[in-house]
């Protein structure tokens, strides 16, 4: 096992010592964003966890080895030579160890490595879904199978309106897994807001879920974007409508089909949904924190 899963001493110790450490994807890094913009915001995030108090721990596959934090100089690498990195969810991972390969991971493959090191608060910007049309094509990210799956409470800004919201709720329910908004009664869906949650303490319901329900699945947080750094919904949802015309027309499928509606929309709006992107998932860095350092001093 410890060949397969290598922790970096920083976030071992930090383990060991009891100190609060959130977990990071990568895929966001190799198939979000673009060079430089992914390295700033890769290395913001981490830079916002750090002042809050708490250890970032970014998770990633080089050479067939699970890697669990990386260094500013291994993220600058990494977020430069994205393209030598294969996007890896659950389905991938024994390929990629098998073939020695690199690779990103989604929030599907990230719960499941920051589980096996230990990590029970994981941050990222927004989730995989159910596709809008999924009742053709049966597209369904396996981030919402993972979050059925181990005990990580995952912070995000709900899920981007690129994908079937209802449906992905749905989705949710049936796998049992607690969805609650982070200070707002709504499901942020990154512009439009109109689902409605109950605000719920963070650590309280960890630990009701985790430790007195011992519940072996995962805790979606939804926290929304600060009204200041929205994008313009409207704009934004022609620039979507748009994106999916085009999917449809190139007949793009599987794992390519969210970082091409990202990539898209991005280029229509002329880089306007980047821009939230990037103040979004520090945003949610601060929320993750903070609930990690809130759960560690509710259970001494
Ligand atoms: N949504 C975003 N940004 C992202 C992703 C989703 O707004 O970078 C990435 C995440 O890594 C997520 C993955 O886990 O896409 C989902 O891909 P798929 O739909 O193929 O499961
Ligand atoms: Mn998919």
């Amino acid at each position: 096992m410890e060949k397969l899963l290598q922790i970096s001493q920083q976030v071992r110790e930090a383990i060991e010592k009891g100190q609060a450490v959130v977990a990071l994807e990568s895929t966001i890094i190799t198939h979000g964003m673009e060079y430089p913009t992914n390295v700033q915001t890769a290395l913001g995030v981490e830079e916002e966890i750090r002042a809050q108090g708490a250890i970032p721990a970014t998770i990633i596959i080089t050479q067939g080895v699970l890697r669990v934090g990386l260094s500013q100089e291994e993220i600058e690498e990494i977020g430069k030579n994205k393209h030598q990195y294969q996007k890896c969810s659950r389905r991938d991972l024994a390929q990629i160890i098998a073939q020695k390969g690199n690779g990103s991971t989604t929030v599907a493959a990230t719960m499941m490595i920051a589980h096996m090191a230990g990590i029970k608060v994981f941050v990222t910007g927004g989730i995989g879904g159910v596709h809008r049309g999924a009742e053709h094509t049966f597209d369904i990210s396996a981030d919402l199978v993972e979050l059925g799956q181990p005990q990580v409470a995952v912070v995000c800004a709900g899920a981007k309106s690129i994908l079937g919201i209802p449906k992905t709720l749905e989705y949710l329910e049936t796998q049992g897994v607690p969805v609650v908004g982070y200070k707002t009664k709504h499901f942020p869906n990154f512009f439009t807001p109109d689902f409605r949650f109950f605000f719920q303490e963070a650590s309280e319901l960890i630990k009701a879920q985790f430790d007195l329900l011992k519940l072996k699945n995962g805790i979606l947080f939804c926290v929304p974007i600060p009204q200041d750094q929205a994008a313009d919904g409207q704009i934004v949802q022609q620039a979507i409508d748009k994106a999916l015309k085009e999917l449809d027309e190139q007949n793009i499928n599987g794992a390519l089909v969210t970082p091409f509606l990202l990539k898209r929309v991005n280029e229509i709006t002329d880089g306007m949904s980047s821009k939230s992107n990037v103040a979004l998932i520090r945003n949610n860095a601060r929320v993750g924190a903070e609930i990690a350092i809130q759960l560690l001093q509710k259970r001494l």
